[in-house]
């Protein structure tokens, strides 16, 4: 998915429900996914309570009476009384392994025993509509030296709250939670006497974000599955444009192949734009015709093992770039492998971005899409009407994954050094507009945009995502053997 790079956090993916179409066959599924996929595929018990444990110790740094409160997703309304797919919130999933709604996590960081663990009530008639839930046995099963159930919980929840001289909260979408938790610990109306006024409340998701940011191996493996089935269905999603007649059987090709190994969602929504859409940045309709000639751009990302990938590619639906097709694709190219080879330890984060957009801006001059000399179209951000957006984010548990991107003022320019275990997506892209009137109309229509998922690795990088082909030969090869 295209990066707005530094808005990310103010970006909210909501999935739509998943596209029912007849699966099509993926021609060149990578080995390890194999025919059965990744089905249900999750990290074992002991990798949340290692997280727990870190943010145990984090917790044990802020001195005496710290406990941590940690709130699940709230289920999220469609329309009339349907609502979205369950999925959990990623820094809760990340500390419990707990996919039910309406859960609350609390860290006790004076106590030995110090993960309770606030779950849903068994209810024989609502499961026998959604499934099992796990109840306090399934809870303690998850790890929980303690677990209770709601409604009856609240009181045990306020009490252990109450008693803390410091809350540290991490919720980030139950806004009707968080009230609660200033309610309880600054209740109005309380006279300075009361205890209230020496409590602390704390916002503790920046000491996630920031444990997440750093992968463990078994998140790299996962994330590799998850690469792995999105790979499948990209060579499926060229496979449906070659007898596609609207961008709907490309995307149906991607999200049924996907879908049928393993991935219960996608990371974000489908981007499938032929011709003109390819220069819509966020297109998410994926129902126009396909004009013949038309280039194709796919950015989709397979979610395994609450693990999303995200990975574009872009390609004529003909099998052969035209002249200015490739002229595009090889400059777009150049610069994600110019940005690639920047990631390695050591290096900042926006070199890549630098580098990119010299060699576009630069490449843009030489194609006549741009004119005057190289430095001073370069210093004037004039490139930047056709690169749109920065070409780098996070990646993990959730698509744009958190993390700083900027680190204090003076660390190196400000900027965040990789180290290995980072994973980040390289992605940049040129979007000519097909009402751009004041370019040559031979370059009209042509947007293209080339995303990997990269790997810090101790020694420079690994690109997960490198198996799909990347480059015009490639691409041009695999969509004759797909034909
Ligand atoms: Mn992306």
């Amino acid at each position: 998915m295209y990066s707005r790079l530094f808005s990310l956090s103010t970006l909210l993916y909501v999935l739509t429900a998943p596209v029912c179409l007849n699966s099509v066959a993926a021609p060149a599924v990578p080995a390890a996914v194999g025919k059965q996929g990744f089905h249900a595929v999750r990290l074992p018990v002991s990798f949340f309570a290692e997280n727990r444990a870190r943010l145990h110790a984090e917790l044990k740094k802020m001195g005496p009476g710290t406990i941590a409160v940690i709130k699940s997703m709230p289920e999220q309304h469609r329309n009339g009384d349907s609502t979205h797919m369950y999925r959990q919130d990623s820094d809760f999933y990340y500390l419990t392994g707990v996919e039910e709604a309406e859960s609350v996590a609390v860290l006790d960081a004076d106590s030995n025993q110090a993960y309770t663990l606030y779950v849903r009530k068994r209810d024989q008639r609502r499961e026998a509509y959604d499934g099992a839930r796990l109840g306090v046995e399934g809870a303690l099963k998850l790890g929980a030296d303690k677990a209770e159930a709601f409604p009856a919980a609240e009181d045990s929840l306020k009490k252990l709250v109450n008693k803390a001289q410091r809350v540290v909260l991490v919720s980030n979408f139950d806004e009707d939670f968080r009230r609660k938790m200033l309610d309880w610990i600054y209740p109005l109306g309380s006279d300075n006497n009361h205890s209230s006024h020496k409590r602390i409340l704390v916002d503790g998701r920046h000491l996630v974000a920031e444990m997440r940011l750093i992968k463990q191996a078994a998140e790299i493996d996962m994330l590799q599955r998850a690469v792995d089935v999105t790979i499948a269905g990209h060579l499926a999603a060229m496979k449906a444009s070659r007898t596609a007649t609207n961008e709907g059987e490309v995307a149906g090709g991607f999200q049924g192949t996907v879908r049928s190994l393993g991935a219960r969602f996608t990371g974000y929504d489908t981007i499938a734009g032929a011709g003109r859409n390819s220069c819509v940045l966020h297109y998410l309709t994926n129902d126009h015709d396909i004009e013949t000639g038309s280039l194709m751009l796919l950015d989709a990302g397979a979610e395994v093992g609450y693990y999303t990938a995200d990975v574009t590619r872009t390609w004529p639906v003909s099998g052969q770039f035209s002249k200015e097709q490739k002229a595009i694709y090889e400059l777009v190219l150049k610069a994600q492998n110019a940005a690639i080879d920047l990631v390695k330890p050591g290096r900042v984060h926006h070199e890549g971005f630098d580098a990119a957009m010299r060699i576009l801006s630069d490449g843009l001059v030489d194609l006549g899409l741009l004119k005057g000399d190289k430095d001073s179209v370069f210093k004037s951000g004039a490139y930047s009407r056709f690169t749109m957006h920065g070409i780098s984010h996070w990646i993990g548990l959730d698509v744009h994954d958190t993390g700083d991107y900027q680190m204090e003022a003076g660390k190196r320019g400000g900027q965040r050094v990789l180290v290995p275990g980072m994973a980040l997506t390289v992605e940049p892209g040129i979007y000519i507009p097909k009402d751009a009137n004041d370019v040559d109309a031979k370059w009209r229509g042509i947007g293209v945009r080339i995303e990997d998922v990269i790997l810090v690795t101790p020694d420079g990088n690994r690109n997960m995502s490198g198996k799909l082909p990347r480059t015009v030969k490639d691409v041009e090869a695999v969509l004759k053997k797909l034909n």
